[in-house]
């Protein structure tokens, strides 16, 4: 019998014909196989080596300085029909796609080493996961993803049992913004990408793989690729619920799935377990719950803003065996970014110091850390089957008109809320930042179908036989009249999610709204928080008015998506906006007390 890796060694030959490297390595992922490929890059200056006293095994990367981020215009789906990608993804017919890449990738290799990654992404023996091999050009690419997937010996062996992975070919070529494609094909479960050694752009098993094409296919197979953490909540009685959330890149999620409760909480004895900070695989269980596995096995984590006031499991996370990128560096050559004490010496270009350059470090520079170095990492990030999730949480920056939590009706009524999610846009992608957008289950920039076709499927779970998490909407970001944000956010988050797990469980108290649930003012647990009542008011306050523009605009969106909205999407979205029409506010808050 052929063996199951024909496939894959002939796709190789084929990728060595195009690309004509100098020499072929198969990664197995041994701690000498990294040695030497940190050896090679500290050699050609590719990584530079940081404090060894303060940040063992820590480097630094400065990447070309027009290659920071992802690029939404120039990341491509590409499908036989133009209809399946829908109007939120750009859209290529595969033939020409292939054609103008490949012509990019001709010869592209000369001079280089081709390395092949096999990876899995999600636990090594789990149903859930999925593998892939990605072949590239860059050991900056195979440094990052040995720390973010399970890559190697491991991954081939399962390949070789399964015989099906997806494939991903990387050059950085010249990196030249004007040859540069990230390009999807969900049909052929492959992806190429030229030009760039960023992250998102380059990282293939991450957005590409995990969030476009797993989306793809999990439309197909009756299950869930989204872009959410993954936090497990203990409460002082030792039970633990997982919650996933959503939130656009770099608005908090590893933030949040890193929570530290405030002390009163602490005290009590609650605790929070990271099980994911960035993507979540869910998919029904025998028992009709949906369960969560984490694809990736590190995280790729905004620095700027990390420091020990926002985020100490993450700084204690990345003191050692981290990659950074783009961030500045002390005199003492040690990783800075702004939010952190100290004064840099280097910024991320590695000019001298000068404030009249801009951000220090740059505002998407990352690090790159495998998930167990976590104080909070939960062992069940290597449970098999996953782990249940009692509650969906959808989130955005809005300044104004959102309340800081509200809860769904009933399934179809989240799903509405997710697809209206709004939020400012960040430095993870390039373009202009701090402008307002629909972004749908916060998946605008990954998911790999036509979003209408999205919203159904995601109505479709919804079946005899399923017992569905509760689905709420938070935003932290909401600004009083001085443009102060009005809540304290970070480790008091935990006081939101303790009145969303009573709500799953039925004992948190809520007021209904003509937009869901809402907690009064006595339904959360402020205690040892300083907070007026006023902004409590604010923060609570369901303002009628501003609700019809925003539900109306809402439905306009919506058809935007032309016959692929479903008809039950567009109801729910009129049955929203007729109880805004009804509601009298004044009667409301009287019966509410
Ligand atoms: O796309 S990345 O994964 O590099 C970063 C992000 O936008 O979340
Ligand atoms: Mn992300």
């Amino acid at each position: 019998m052929a063996s199951q890796l024909d496939a894959l060694n002939r796709w190789v030959d084929e990728v060595a014909r195009l690309t004509q490297p100098d020499a072929i390595h198969w990664c197995d992922g041994s701690d000498e196989e990294s040695r030497a490929l940190t050896a090679q890059m500290l050699g050609d200056g590719t990584l530079v080596a940081l404090n060894p006293q303060t940040h063992p095994n820590c480097y630094l990367h400065r990447s070309n300085p027009s290659d920071v981020a992802r690029v939404e215009q120039l990341t491509l789906v590409c499908t036989r029909n133009k209809d399946d990608a829908g109007p939120n993804n750009h859209w290529m017919e595969p033939a020409e796609a292939h054609k103008k890449i490949d012509a990019l990738f001709a010869g592209c290799m000369k001079g280089r080493t081709l390395y092949v990654i096999p990876y899995c992404m999600g636990p090594i023996d789990s149903p859930i996961s999925r593998c892939g091999v990605e072949i590239t050009d860059s050991p900056y690419v195979v440094a990052n993803m040995r720390l973010l997937t399970r890559m190697g010996a491991p991954a081939l062996a399962r390949i070789e049992r399964e015989g099906k992975f997806v494939k991903g070919l990387h050059s950085v070529g010249e990196l030249d913004p004007e040859r540069r494609f990230i390009m999807h094909f969900p049909e052929e479960l492959s992806i190429k990408s030229y030009g760039s050694d960023y992250g998102g752009n380059a990282l293939l098993g991450k957005k590409c793989h995990a969030l476009r094409i797993a989306s793809w296919q999990a439309k197909s197979e009756g299950w869930l690729a989204e872009h959410m953490l993954i936090v497990g909540i203990e409460n002082p009685a030792g039970e633990t619920t997982y919650v996933a959330a959503a939130f656009p890149s770099a608005c908090g999620k590893t933030n949040l799935s890193m929570l530290i409760p405030p002390e009163g909480y602490r005290k009590a004895g609650w605790k929070v377990w990271t099980v994911g900070d960035d993507i979540c695989w869910m998919t029904p269980g025998a028992d009709g719950r949906l369960w969560a596995i984490n694809p990736e096995a590190g995280y790729f984590g905004v620095a700027p803003g990390t420091s020990k006031t926002t985020n100490p499991n993450a700084l204690a996370t990345i003191q050692h065996d981290t990659i950074f990128t783009n961030v500045a560096v002390t005199a003492d050559n040690q990783p800075w970014w702004e939010g952190l004490p100290g004064t840099p010496a280097t910024d991320w270009q590695g000019r001298p110091y000068d404030r009249a350059n801009g951000p220090v470090a740059h505002p998407n520079s990352r690090f790159t850390v495998s998930a167990k170095q976590c104080p909070s990492w939960s062992p069940q990030a290597e449970d098999a089957q996953g782990v249940p999730i009692s509650a969906i949480v959808f989130g955005g920056r809005r300044p104004s008109l959102v309340p800081l939590v509200f809860q769904a009706r009933d399934w179809t009524h989240g799903v509405l809320v997710g697809t209206a999610m709004v939020s400012e846009t960040t430095a993870a992608a390039t373009g202009a930042v701090g402008v307002l957008r629909r972004d749908s289950m916060a998946m605008k920039p990954f998911c790999g179908y036509n979003y209408g076709d999205y919203f159904a499927h995601w109505l479709s779970l919804d079946k005899p036989g399923a017992t569905l998490p509760k689905i709420f909407h938070v935003n932290w970001f909401r600004k009083g009249a001085d443009g102060k944000f009005l809540w304290p956010g970070f480790g008091d988050n935990l006081r939101v999610l303790e009145w969303i797990i009573g709500r799953c469980e039925g004992t948190a108290h809520a007021e209904e709204t003509p937009i869901g649930f809402v907690p009064g003012k006595r339904d959360l647990h402020l205690e040892g928080l300083d907070i007026d009542d006023h902004s409590l008011d604010t923060l609570l306050d369901v303002d009628t008015e501003g609700w019809i523009d925003e539900v109306a605009d809402i439905g306009r969106y919506l058809d935007s998506f032309g016959n692929h909205t479903p008809a039950a999407l567009k109801a729910e979205q009129q049955r929203v906006a007729e109880a805004l029409e009804r509601d009298d506010k004044p009667a409301r808050k009287a019966a509410a007390g």
